[in-house]
């Protein structure tokens, strides 16, 4: 199916990134977060409630994945990217991760659909900060002009980004074929885009060691990790070829 795609979308979440020893969303509540209630963390009410837990959450996993490595899995991605582009179609990531690893792995096509841990936003102004010195010396972070800084991520009950919402929708409505990796389908928008790919009469894969909502919607249920088949899957589409790391410091 990958080899003869022609217009291919492929969805992302935390799984991808399990394999680059970050944890999972709800895996993130190890050790001092246990806790919390990540719904409670990720969510405006938490943040406005106690800013100063909120923001030193982010700024720990922000450290963690500085000190992460792009996967295998990330790596074949960046490959697919780089053959389908090779032969003058159509590719594009939709990530739920804001880890900014599949930028690192080399992939150019990336939609951040809930924002990054790199981005911290201005709570007066909106005005958007990237590669801040990390970690923070004080909770919450503060522009010079003394103003709180948030996380530029996507929090439950924010809208996603407008542009996110349209390339996903545009890209959806045609392809042909449509990933659905490390993902537990529970989070919306996002777990309705394999039934939008599906509408649109795309072949549908979803490649996850565990069962999810959507592993009975989709065409291919593949029970694996995305480190171990993402690197097979990229060989038999396109044969055996480089899968270094080809991306800028992200
Ligand atoms: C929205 C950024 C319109 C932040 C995240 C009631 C009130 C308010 C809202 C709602 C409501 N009911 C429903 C909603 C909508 C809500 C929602 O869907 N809630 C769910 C819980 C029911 N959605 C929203 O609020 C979205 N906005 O809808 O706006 C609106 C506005 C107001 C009111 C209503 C609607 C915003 C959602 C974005 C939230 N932000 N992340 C941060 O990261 O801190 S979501 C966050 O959790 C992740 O991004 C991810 O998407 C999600 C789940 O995280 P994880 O579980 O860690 O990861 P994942 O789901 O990807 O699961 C890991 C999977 O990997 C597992 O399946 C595992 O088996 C697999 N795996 C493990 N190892 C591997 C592997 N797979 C492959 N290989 C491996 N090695």
């Amino acid at each position: 199916m990958l080899a003869d795609a022609r217009r291919v979308v492929v969805l992302t979440g935390a799984g991808v990134s399990a394999e680059s020893k970050i944890p999972t969303f709800r895996d993130a509540m190890e050790g001092l977060w246990a806790s919390f209630d990540p719904q409670s963390l990720a969510t405006p009410e938490g943040f406005a409630a106690d800013p100063e837990t909120v923001t030193k959450w982010y700024d720990f996993r922000r450290m963690k994945c500085r000190e992460a490595e792009p996967n295998p899995g990330h790596l074949a991605l960046a490959r697919i990217e780089r053959e389908l582009e090779s032969r003058s179609r159509e590719f594009i990531l939709l990530t739920q991760n804001v880890d900014g690893l599949h930028r690192r792995a080399g992939n150019k096509s990336v939609v951040e659909l809930h924002g990054s841990l790199e981005v911290w936003r201005c709570t007066e102004t909106g005005e958007e900060f990237r590669d801040l010195p990390a970690p923070f010396d004080t909770y919450p972070p503060r522009t010079d002009r003394g103003t709180v800084l948030r996380p530029g991520v996507v929090w439950f009950g924010e809208m996603l980004p407008p542009e996110a919402i349209e390339t996903a929708g545009e890209r959806l409505d045609t392809c042909d074929l449509f990933f659905a990796i490390g993902t537990s389908a529970t989070v919306y928008p996002a777990a309705g885009f394999s039934d939008l790919a599906r509408a649109a009469g795309a072949s549908t894969v979803e490649i996850n060691p565990d069962a999810t909502p959507a592993s009975g919607h989709v065409d291919e249920s593949v029970r694996a990790r995305a480190g171990a088949v993402l690197p097979e899957i990229v060989e038999l589409a396109f044969g055996a070829g480089d899968a270094s790391p080809r991306g800028g410091n992200g």
